[in-house]
């Protein structure tokens, strides 16, 4: 049963890879350049990331569950190549994903993802997919680009997250981060 201090503090967090700035920026200018005003809701440079396990609304004792088991995760740094592109007209989402998803970034989004799930967290059974959502509400057909940004970068970090409404808007804010290790 769901206390009402908890329901009263719970929160919409999910774990996500940041982008780093500099990428956001030149993935919002490739995006202007290569798609059409009417292709979607475009998201905003600084919401830009990669979803590894979103959680729901979660209770502050669960968050806090969760974030140890988090911090207890030990994983290799990798890197991430944005080389493919895609449509889904379902859920209204164009985005941009990996051909070949490195290992790592597989394993760590199923650690997440199972921890998450063995904390009541419900998980879709759909498979993992890493994607960089670029637009949302695009339900019409949407011409793809034929190159992708092809943007490649390292990944040393992950992070939980809160998605905030307010004002119309959605608002990522990072709350907490953990390190990967270095290369060997
Ligand atoms: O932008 P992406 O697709 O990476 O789609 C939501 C977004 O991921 C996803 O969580 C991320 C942060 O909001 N999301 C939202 N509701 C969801 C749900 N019920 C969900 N993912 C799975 N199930």
């Amino acid at each position: 049963m769901i206390n009402a201090v908890d329901k009263i503090s719970s929160r919409r967090l999910f774990f996500a890879l940041a982008l780093p700035d500099a990428l956001q920026q030149r993935i919002v200018q490739w995006r202007a350049d290569n798609f059409p005003p009417e292709a979607g809701r475009p998201i905003a440079a600084a919401n830009l990331h990669l979803t590894l396990a979103f959680l729901g609304e979660v209770s502050h004792a669960k968050a806090q569950m969760l974030q140890q088991q988090a911090g207890r995760i030990s994983q290799q740094g990798f890197n991430v190549t944005l080389d493919d592109i895609g449509h889904w007209p379902g859920s209204g989402v164009v985005w941009l994903g990996c051909k070949n998803p490195p290992r790592g970034l597989l394993q760590l989004a199923q650690l997440l993802r199972s921890q998450a799930a063995r904390s009541g967290c419900y998980q879709t059974p759909q498979p993992f997919h890493p994607h960089v959502s670029l637009f949302r509400g695009a339900i019409r057909p949407v011409a793809i680009p034929a190159r992708t940004t092809n943007e490649n970068f390292r990944v040393n970090h992950f992070s939980l997250y809160e998605s905030v409404y307010a004002r119309g808007r959605t608002r990522y804010n990072m709350v907490h981060s953990w390190p990967l290790t270095d290369r060997e």
